[in-house]
């Protein structure tokens, strides 16, 4: 099982490459933005919950996501491997990842930044907005507190993996086929 962390601030483009990646490799791919955004349209009680986190730019408790996880993990146990997209946005969700692969006698192969300087993410996520629907995209001060979030508690995850060897950066700004090249060198050496 080759699992790989696709890591990056909002808008650095991890949902976009991750598709190209399942559609190239069959990995199973786990966003956990978009599993709470399925709780929130299907108007359940976590759903519900989460939505105000996520409509004020902040980050929804760490053992809802873990769970979410946990659940979908155990039920692929013949995935050629896993994409974690979005996940983990925090250090206690990267020890708890490592905690559930290992019970699942796998590991993470490798972590995959995308790096793209805040401007363009700004003006990606505005763009994103105004035709997605998704409300968290709409307003640049919720924009702003997505990456005070991401600064303060997701980027001490990658130190986490760099801690591991497990961590590798590339350039996440340029055609979305170029960045997706980059991206399949890294991952078929891993
Ligand atoms: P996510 O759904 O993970 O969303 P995101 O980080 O905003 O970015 P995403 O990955 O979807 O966008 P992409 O870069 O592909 O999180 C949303 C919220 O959910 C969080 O703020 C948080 O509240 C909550 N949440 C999720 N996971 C959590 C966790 N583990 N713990 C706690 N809370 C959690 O693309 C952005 C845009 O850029 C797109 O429009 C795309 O078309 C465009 N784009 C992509 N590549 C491009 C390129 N090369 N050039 C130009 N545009 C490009």
């Amino acid at each position: 099982m080759r699992n790989i962390v696709l890591f990056g601030p909002p808008g650095a483009g991890k949902g976009t490459q991750s598709q190209k990646l399942i559609d190239k490799y069959g990995f199973i791919h786990l966003s956990t933005g978009d599993l709470l955004r399925a709780e929130i349209a299907a108007q359940t009680p976590l759903g519900m919950e989460a939505k105000k986190l996520m409509d004020k730019g902040e980050l929804v408790p760490d053992q809802v996501v873990i769970g979410m996880i946990g659940h979908k993990v155990e039920a692929n146990p013949q995935a050629p491997g896993f994409i974690f997209d979005g996940f983990p946005r925090t250090v206690a969700q990267a020890q708890a990842l490592d905690q559930l692969l290992q019970a699942n006698g796998t590991a993470i192969a490798g972590m995959v930044a995308l790096e793209v300087v805040e401007d363009e993410l700004v003006k990606r996520l505005l763009l994103r907005g105004a035709t997605s629907g998704r409300s968290d995209d709409q307003d640049e001060g919720t924009i702003r507190r997505r990456f005070n979030e991401y600064q303060a508690k997701t980027l001490p995850v990658a130190e986490y993996y760099k801690g591991q060897a497990k961590y590798q950066a590339i350039n996440g700004i340029g055609e979305v086929e170029e960045i997706f090249g980059s991206l399949c060198q890294v991952i078929e050496k891993l």
